[in-house]
């Protein structure tokens, strides 16, 4: 059906009915500008859509997975590529004559703002998950501007289009906050009162996009949430960040088709968990707070973490382990490499490209607040962790899966 066509009334004309100006002395709002006609919030919260950018990347499969199975409508943003970034979720395309309807894909990007407010206006979401983000700390000391284009004010955009659209108190916000807003750690191990001082481009980014989050929360009274989720990792991470480059490695060395993994700082130590486990932290904390808070505490940010570390290097002998190799280590710095016990080939060695120049030596996080409010708790540990990733790579590597992650 067509609309009518609206009549333009401009700021120095009268404009209503009684033939005076409005308020503000502006034209009256186009039809296609109008606020949205929108039920209560109570009558809005019976639906249950999720909207999520970065539904593409390790977090936004495990999370459309989740919420799909738990009977949601999930929309994803997608960036436009020359090559395939959805292949974490081919499987769930296929489900669909399961799920008709549920699952829907669309073309996005954290730096348009008028595609964000388009797709926030069409879709109606109860649920906002901003996952999308450039994640690699290293790339962000090559990519600065961009990162905190994405990372930061990507984040600000997503936030404006739920108020231009009027959903401030109809639809909640869940921010990828990061441990990496610790960097150089000012306490161990971390919790949600530790001050931040983040060491790369995309701490910074990240930084902004925390405290626009919280200032979102104090201005509009929004149901907005900051996740500081340390490291997590499974065998849809990205093969750039170092877990799923060594299990990866493991694999094809193991198989003979990989002399040797170059790896940078073995000496950082970061608290690992399983992606899955996090998913189900971020859904937990957008379904309402307020039980077994302790006096004076307001529901808002929470730290995800397994409350362990380990450094890379043991993460390295895990995962050889996984596959029967024992390492023996020598040299130190740059020097430092790892033979194989029963070859006495070198399979581990130190390339300096892979340093950083600030780097984040040691992450430990204390998810208690998250244990004792949400009920959260992570279930794979370390070793499980690490075996799993290994396993995949494996099985992977045998049949000759080349993803794209
Ligand atoms: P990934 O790198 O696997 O995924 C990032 C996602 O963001 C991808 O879908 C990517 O799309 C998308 N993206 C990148 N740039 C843009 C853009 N300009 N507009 C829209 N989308 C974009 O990250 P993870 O899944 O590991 O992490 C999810 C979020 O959680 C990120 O914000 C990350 O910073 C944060 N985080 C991650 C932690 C972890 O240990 N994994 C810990 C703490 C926070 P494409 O596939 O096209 O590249
Ligand atoms: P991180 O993850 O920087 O913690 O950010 P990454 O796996 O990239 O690095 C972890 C630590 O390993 C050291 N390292 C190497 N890292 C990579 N990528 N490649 C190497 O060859 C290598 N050798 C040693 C690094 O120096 C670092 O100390 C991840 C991302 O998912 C972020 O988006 C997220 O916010 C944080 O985790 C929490």
């Amino acid at each position: 059906m067509s609309r009518p066509p609206s009549k333009v009334i401009y700021p120095e004309q009268p404009s209503n009915k009684d033939g005076q100006r409005n308020k503000e002395g502006l034209a009256e709002l186009p039809a296609a500008f109008a606020p949205l006609d929108l039920p209560p919030p109570e009558e809005y919260f019976q639906r249950k859509v999720a909207l999520i950018s970065g539904i593409t990347g390790q977090d936004g499969a495990y999370l459309t997975e989740f919420l799909l199975e738990k009977g949601y409508t999930v929309h994803g943003i997608i960036r436009r590529s020359s090559s395939f970034n959805t292949g974490r979720l081919h499987h769930l395309y296929e489900d669909q004559h399961e799920r008709p309807n549920k699952f829907h894909l669309h073309y996005g990007d954290l730096t348009d703002s008028t595609a964000l407010v388009f797709l926030m206006a069409r879709i109606l979401p109860t649920e906002v998950y901003n996952l999308g983000a450039q994640s690699h700390v290293k790339v962000s000391f090559s990519l600065a501007e961009y990162t905190a284009d994405v990372d930061a004010i990507g984040t600000l955009r997503l936030l404006d289009a739920i108020r231009t659209c009027g959903l401030t108190k109809h639809c909640r916000f869940y921010q990828a906050s990061t441990s990496e807003l610790y960097g150089l750690v000012q306490e161990v191990p971390q919790s949600e009162t530790t001050p931040f001082y983040p060491r790369s481009p995309y701490g910074v980014a990240k930084l902004y996009a925390y405290w626009i989050t919280v200032n979102y929360r104090e201005a509009y009274g929004m149901y907005a949430v900051n996740g500081i989720l340390f490291n997590h990792e499974s065998p849809r991470r990205g093969r750039t960040f170092v877990t799923r480059k060594i299990t990866r490695a493991v694999a094809e060395i193991y198989e003979n088709k990989q002399a040797c993994l170059w790896l940078g700082n073995l000496d950082a130590q970061r608290d690992w968990g399983h992606a899955r486990d996090y998913i189900e932290g971020m859904w937990l904390m957008l379904q309402g707070q307020g039980v077994n808070l302790t006096a004076g505490e307001q529901p808002g940010d929470f730290v995800l973490a397994t409350g362990e570390t380990h450094p890379v290097r043991e993460f390295v002998e895990k995962a050889f382990g996984v596959v029967g190799i024992e390492l023996a280590w020598s040299g130190s710095g740059v020097d430092e490499e790892a033979r194989d016990v029963k070859t006495g080939k070198v399979v581990v060695k130190v390339d300096p490209q892979y340093f950083r120049p600030a780097e984040v030596e040691l992450l430990l996080g204390n998810p208690a607040k998250a244990e004792r409010v949400l009920g959260w708790k992570r279930k794979v540990k370390f070793d499980e962790l690490v075996k799993e990733m290994v396993e995949a790579d494996l099985a992977a590597v045998r049949n000759f899966v080349e993803d794209q992650n």
